[in-house]
Parts: structure tokens; C-alpha cells; sequence
């Protein structure tokens, strides 16, 4: 690795939307913080909203904008969260609803904006409302989940092996879940599920919530003749291929009332649909999602061709609609970046490569850090969906506790998790923490990289270059995905501002792009 850059003393500016009109999550970036494995304040070994709460002045001085909180509603955890048995309170495992206001306030105070999660799909089988359901066929709310005689061939997630459908003795029929039997799915051509989840969706927006990222929201309107998947993908889980017309009106339905509300609040969807040309229809016509996830390039592997292909998509079909995207490498549900690229050096690079592309970006909790997955035990394993690795929990100090509370956490240690702790990072000028900061410092001062324009640049094999413009502001990007230096041509002059690695950062740009390296460029360096 090259010399540490220049110290990141810069302060944040406030962030400015400087083009009038623009949303505040446009120029936004978010942080995803999964609460299990963020901070533990009570020291019972999971993550709790309290330690959130103290940890949110590392957010500020890392200069992200928003923060989204996965589920901390009341759950059985069969799914770790995903599994809602009361939508309107907090789990006793992560603290009260009393902790939430404080928390919400606090980071308000701070100028962060906060996202929560919202899991309308399916409930927990503990939720109240399915225990009435399933109670008898004649009850209220039989019709409140999806109920019949037979099953279709539609697989569940997590094991190819596990119908979507669950027979229930009692009844004498069978149950719809996407995902866990523990997971029943809600029936949103039901117009009383429709409104008691609108309920919800007030219920945080009116203690002050700045939005949703709504979770499998292609999976809502669902074919009311539930038709058989088609052979040639009738082993993928219906849940990655859902995608019914009925889901648009449902969207516009949830976007007339958050636009209701004051202060540009945003939903978020999750749009698990393995292409950019299935995702693009939930944005709507500017009336449905504000933003959706666009999980295609996720699943890139770390090659030029590759993303510059993936972009090209997102360009394609996104920028017809007017619909601003969004980019994410690391999240809950999937092995972490620094992981599946297999070096320090890549994950650097995609690090400026994903606060640089045009769009909002998202960050998971730990990524700053560089953390890998950690390598997780047989008899340490316990999500139903193997996705342990990416979930352990945050190294904060490099003591033996490494600033949780208690001694045994829920899941181990990601590797060397002393070097990579918050706290070695913050002291460490060429840590990945700092060029992480350094990136944010730089897309605040930018309205180029914050809202410009995006045109690909001509760019030699193996690089992917590009440009971002707006109101006469300037930035150019260079990513070499290979592992030798390469030279990388561009009409200048250009500085470096920002290296992957730190090096040269300040000095003008010589042409070349080294092994691995990625460059934020700004002009001048004549
Ligand atoms: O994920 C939806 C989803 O489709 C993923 O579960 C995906 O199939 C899998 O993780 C790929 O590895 C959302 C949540 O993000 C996830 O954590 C939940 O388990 C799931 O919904 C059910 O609520």
C-alpha cells in the first residue's frame, strides 16, 4: 500500500442541495445499520437501538447523511427481525420505544436522517392477526393471508427443496410464504391488510421517521389465480420472481400518503428482481418508488466489462423515467464486498467507485472498515439463509470486548478485528475508514458527484473511466480492476483528489492508474 494520504482533518460541511428542488436523498448517502450487530449497550451480546444511539457521532465524523435501521420490531426471530409480530413497538432485545424516540431525536440533532424498515410482505405466524386467521375458516381475517385447497409449485427462499406452501391441520388448508413458514404472507388484495399497514406507515411517520426501505415490495400484488412458476425456473424461489402488475397501484397508493407528510419523506424498495429492466417499473411514473435497490450489479464479479455493462443497464433504463438510482455492494443478506472481491485493494477501489457512480449510494455498517465476513462455525451457525458471515458484529476498540458490552457476542468476530476496529481505523490515516471519509468530504464539496451528469470515457481494457458534471464542477473517475498498473489516457489536466489506496493524492494525475487503484480526479494538476 502507498504512503497514508493527506490527514483527514476537513470538516464536513453541512450538506447543501445547492440545484433548488432536489430531495435531500438524492444527494444522500446511506448507512445500513443491521441493530443485532451494530453496538450492544445492555451487554447480552446483541446489538440494541441504546447502542446506536452512542455510536452515532462515529456517523457524523464519517459524513454519511442517513441511516437505516433493519427491524427492531417485536419478533419471535425465526428470521432475525423479518419475522413481525407487532409492527408498532420495539423488541425488549433492542429496547423500547421510549429508546427509539431518543435515538430518532438524537440523530436528528445531528443532521442524520432516518430510514426503518417496513416488512408488509409477510408477518411473523406469532403476529395476532395470523393466529386469527388460522384460527378457523370463517375467521375475520381468514382472508387477511393467502389460504387454499392446493398448492402451486412456487419454492420458498433460503432451501430450493421447501415449498412455498405449509399445510395447517387445524384448517385443513395450506398457507402462502415466500419465505419462512414462520413468515406467513399477507393478502394486499385483502383492503383491510391495506389499511392496517397504512396504519403502520403513520404510526413512524408520525413520530418522525424520514422513511421506509420497504422490504421484498415486488412481492405484494400477487396473481390472484396463482399460477404455476414456469419450468425452467420452477427450482428458484418464487420470492426472486414474483413481479404482478396489482404491486404498481398498491406503490402508488403508499406514495400518495408518505407524499403527504412534510420534509421529501422517501421510500426505498426492495426490488429483489435479478434485473435492472424488471426494477425499473417500480419507480412508476415519478408515483411509485422514490428509489428501489437494483441488486444486478451486487452480484458483478470484479471486472470492468462486467460493471461497465451493469451501469450502461441502470443508464438504459433508469434515465428514461427520470428515475435516480441507487448503488449498493454490501448488505445484510450477502457475503460483504471486501469479501467477494478477495483483496484490501479491490474493495478500496469499489469503495470509490460506489460514492462516485451517479446515484444514492448505500453503505453497510462495517464496510468502512474494511470487515470481511467471518468465518462461521458449524455450531455457531444460525441463520436459515447461511448469511452468518456478513452479520458479525462491529469491532469498536481493539480491547478483548472490543467495545461491547458483554463478553459473548451472537456471532464471532469478523477477522483481524483489533487492526480493523473503529477506533485503530480512526487513528490510521491510510485505514480504509479514512478513504471512506475522504470520499464523503469530497461528494459533499461536489455537486458534480452528488447530482451531475454521468458519461462513460474511453477507457483501455480492464479500466472502467468515467465523468460527472453539474452547473460548470467537474470530477473524473479512473478504476483499474486489473492487478498491474495501467496507463489510462484522459484530456486534462487532472489532480489526484482522492487515491484508493492514498497515494499521490494532491499531486497531478500522471497518466497511469496503478494495480488495483481507483482515482477521483479533479481538474487542474497543470
Ligand atoms: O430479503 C429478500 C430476499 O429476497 C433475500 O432474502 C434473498 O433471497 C437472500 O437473502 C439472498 O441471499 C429480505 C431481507 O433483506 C432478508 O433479510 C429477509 O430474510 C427477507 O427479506 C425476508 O423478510
Amino acid at each position: 500500500m502507498g504512503p497514508p494520504g493527506p490527514p483527514g482533518r476537513a470538516e464536513h460541511p453541512r450538506l447543501t442541495t445547492p440545484l433548488a428542488g432536489e430531495p435531500w436523498w438524492r444527494s444522500a448517502v446511506v448507512y445500513q445499520i443491521y441493530p443485532r450487530s451494530f453496538a450492544d449497550a445492555d451487554g447480552d451480546g446483541v446489538g440494541d437501538l441504546e447502542g446506536i444511539r452512542r455510536h452515532l457521532d462515529h456517523l457524523v465524523w464519517l459524513g454519511v447523511d442517513a441511516v437505516w435501521v433493519s427491524p427492531f420490531f417485536r419478533s419471535p426471530m425465526a428470521d432475525f427481525g423479518y419475522d413481525v409480530a407487532d409492527y408498532c413497538d420495539v423488541d425488549p432485545l433492542f429496547g423500547t420505544l421510549a429508546d427509539f424516540d431518543r435515538l430518532l431525536a438524537e440523530a436528528h440533532e445531528r443532521g442524520l436522517k432516518m430510514l426503518i424498515d417496513w416488512v408488509p410482505n409477510h408477518t411473523s405466524n406469532q403476529h395476532p392477526w395470523f393466529a386469527e386467521s388460522k384460527s378457523s375458516r370463517s375467521s375475520p381475517k381468514r382472508d387477511w393471508y393467502v389460504w387454499r385447497d392446493r398448492p402451486n409449485n412456487w419454492k420458498a427462499a433460503f432451501d430450493e427443496t421447501q415449498s412455498a406452501w405449509t399445510w395447517d391441520e387445524d384448517t385443513g388448508q395450506y398457507y402462502l410464504h415466500l419465505f419462512l413458514p414462520e413468515q406467513p404472507d399477507l393478502n394486499w388484495a385483502n383492503a383491510e391488510v391495506v389499511e392496517a399497514m397504512h396504519g403502520v406507515l403513520r404510526f413512524w411517520l408520525d413520530r418522525g421517521v424520514d422513511g421506509f426501505r420497504i422490504d421484498v415490495v415486488h412481492g405484494l400484488g400477487k396473481d390472484q389465480s396463482f399460477p404455476d412458476a414456469p419450468p425452467e425456473t420452477a427450482d428458484r424461489p418464487w420470492s426472486s420472481q414474483n413481479d404482478h402488475e396489482s404491486t404498481h397501484a398498491i406503490l402508488r397508493d403508499l406514495r400518495r400518503l408518505v407524499d403527504g407528510y412534510s420534509g421529501d419523506r422517501v421510500l426505498v424498495g426492495e426490488v429483489y428482481l435479478l434485473s435492472t429492466r424488471q426494477v425499473a417499473p417500480y419507480y412508476g411514473d415519478g408515483d411509485e418508488l422514490h428509489l428501489a435497490f437494483n441488486f444486478p450489479p451486487l452480484y458483478e464479479p470484479w471486472e470492468a466489462p462486467a460493471w461497465r455493462h451493469s451501469v450502461e443497464r441502470v443508464v438504459e433504463e433508469l434515465d428514461p423515467r427520470r428515475a435516480w438510482p441507487t448503488w449498493v455492494l454490501s448488505n445484510h443478506d450477502n457475503p460483504r464486498h471486501r469479501t467477494r472481491y478477495g483483496s484490501e485493494a479491490r474493495a478500496r477501489s469499489a469503495a470509490v467507485l460506489l460514492l462516485t457512480l451517479r446515484g444514492t449510494p448505500f453503505l453497510y455498517a462495517g464496510e468502512e472498515l474494511g470487515l470481511e465476513d467471518a468465518e462461521i462455525s458449524p455450531e455457531r451457525r444460525v441463520d436459515p439463509g447461511g448469511r452468518d458471515g456478513c452479520r458479525a458484529p462491529i469491532p469498536w476498540d481493539a480491547s478483548a470486548g472490543h467495545g461491547w458490552a458483554g463478553e459473548d457476542t451472537w456471532l464471532p468476530w469478523p477477522p483481524e478485528a483489533d487492526a480493523r476496529s473503529a477506533a485503530v481505523g480512526r487513528q490510521d490515516e491510510g485505514s480504509v475508514l479514512h478513504l471512506y471519509r475522504r470520499l464523503l468530504v469530497a461528494r459533499r464539496a461536489s455537486v458534480a458527484l452528488r447530482l451531475g451528469s454521468w458519461s462513460p470515457l474511453p477507457s483501455p481494457s480492464g479500466v472502467f473511466a468515467y465523468v460527472r458534471e453539474a452547473d460548470g464542477d467537474r470530477r473524473a473517475v479512473v478504476v483499474n480492476y486489473t492487478d498491474d498498473a495501467v496507463e489510462v489516457d484522459l484530456p486534462g489536466p487532472w489532480a489526484v483528489q482522492v487515491a484508493s489506496d492514498g497515494s499521490g493524492e494532491g499531486e497531478r494525475y500522471e497518466g497511469v492508474a496503478g494495480a488495483s487503484q481507483a482515482l477521483l480526479l479533479s481538474p487542474g494538476g497543470s
